[in-house]
């Protein structure tokens, strides 16, 4: 990360990098998506009428395999080296949001959630580090991830609702653009359009937390058809509480995406 990357992803708690998915790969990924979205369609014909217009689908990566080479993307293993210690994944999912779609405002440095952790201490920490792919336009008014820029380090519980509205920042994102975010930074979203939204979501931490759901073999038959001292297999391991369970690389990455 170069100097201007460190001080705002600090001070904001976020950065947006464009381009990060490679144009064939983002092709390849839609079209797979496509087939999601049309299973999602049904899923979301079914819910009730006062359900959020939004169909996501956990543990993605264990079930659509084209996922595989985004756990390694070469765009964004150097920030998830850089600002997770030992890291690893912990989950994955993909969303579909139709117009009123939406993620209600969680979190806030305080009062601290040790899952979600932000800190600084000679470097930056992260518990939970949010890597959000656009993989369809966001344009401006149309339903971006909304944020309170700094937020992940508030000292006051957060007010109601109300009183935050003008804190807020929208982020449009282009397809194929991430968007780098400390889960402990607010953030919200609304898709107030007729685009259905479609993002992936992956999630990582250090290698001491456990996954939310899954157990700790969550990743295992995909650990082990890695190849052996990659990346992939080295943030596909299983946790552990203070010991390494595979030797980290020493190369930034050894994947190529497609
Ligand atoms: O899908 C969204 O807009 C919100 C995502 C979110 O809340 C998260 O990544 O923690």
């Amino acid at each position: 990360m170069t100097p201007e990357e460190l001080y705002h992803y600090d001070v904001n708690g976020y950065l947006l990098i464009e381009d990060a998915i490679a144009p064939d790969y983002l092709i390849y990924l839609n079209e797979r998506l496509d087939v999601w979205e049309k299973r999602a369609l049904q899923d979301f014909r079914a819910l009730p009428e006062s359900a959020n217009p939004e169909v996501r689908y956990d543990d993605i990566l264990n079930q659509e395999p084209s996922l595989l080479d985004l756990v390694v993307n070469p765009k964004v293993l150097p920030y998830i080296d850089e600002m997770v210690d030992r890291p690893r994944l912990k989950s994955t999912w993909v969303t579909f949001k139709w117009n009123g779609g939406r993620t209600v405002a969680h979190s806030n440095h305080t009062p601290s959630v040790t899952h979600n952790f932000y800190h600084f201490n000679g470097r930056i920490h992260h518990n939970l580090f949010q890597v959000f792919y656009a993989m369809r336009d966001i344009h401006p008014g149309e339903g971006g991830l909304q944020v309170i820029p700094g937020s992940h380090k508030a000292n006051y519980p957060s007010p109601s609702e109300d009183v935050l509205k003008d804190m807020y920042v929208e982020i449009p994102m282009k397809a194929g653009s991430v968007l780098l975010f400390t889960h402990d930074m607010r953030h919200a979203s609304l898709n107030t359009t007729d685009k259905v939204r479609r993002t992936i979501i992956f999630t990582y931490c250090p290698g001491v937390i456990a996954n939310s759901f899954g157990g700790d073999a969550l990743y295992q038959r995909l650990f082990e058809d890695a190849p052996e001292g990659s990346w992939l297999k080295y943030l596909l391991r299983i946790p552990h509480g203070f010991l390494e369970t595979y030797p980290k690389p020493k190369e930034r990455c050894t994947a190529t995406m497609k």
